[in-house]
């Protein structure tokens, strides 16, 4: 199944934390990453009092369930020195969203795909667009359409 993991981290050697996160889902069995977009720069979303995020997307071909992904992501949030913070949306070394799971939709109260914010967020809908620019969402949406000329101002390449 292709599947479409969002990156994020705010903590730490941001940059790094990425490049290793996507080292860790390529060691991973039932996982091969097929590509991965450039590397934002991005305003943070939400409580603006953190520092600023690096953002990426990964797409990976993977044999595991939706749940088993989930799992594997969050060991590797783990292992990258995430610490869950009691806080929602509070800063972090580490964040990997699973964004899309080829056409399934799911809401269960550990996991919904597609992930619910993905349509509101440009630092996922530029760089998903940036590997997968015919993209269409399960409900029909196309990714294209949401991407205008110029990128927004809170979100930039990173050298
Ligand atoms: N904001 C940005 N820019 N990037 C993120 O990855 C991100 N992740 C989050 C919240 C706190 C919502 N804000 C974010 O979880």
């Amino acid at each position: 199944m292709i599947a479409y993991i969002g990156l994020g981290s705010n903590l730490g050697d941001s940059k790094n934390y990425l490049q290793t996160a996507l080292s860790s889902l390529h060691a991973q069995k039932n996982v091969t990453l097929r590509a991965y977009s450039r590397f934002y720069g991005s305003k943070p979303h939400g409580p603006q009092n953190q520092p600023d995020y690096s953002n990426a997307v990964a797409k990976i071909d993977c044999s595991l369930s939706p749940l088993a992904l989930l799992d594997t992501l969050q060991a590797i949030e783990q292992d990258n020195d995430r610490i869950r913070s009691k806080q929602r949306w509070s800063a972090r070394t580490l964040d990997l969203d699973l964004l899309l799971y080829g056409m399934e939709t799911l809401q269960t109260e550990r996991l919904t795909i597609p992930h619910p914010y993905i349509q509101e967020r440009p630092f996922v809908l530029y760089p998903l667009y940036d590997i997968t620019p015919n993209l269409h969402f399960p409900n029909g949406d196309k990714l294209a359409d949401y991407i205008t000329g110029n990128m927004p101002d809170d979100l930039w390449i990173l050298e």
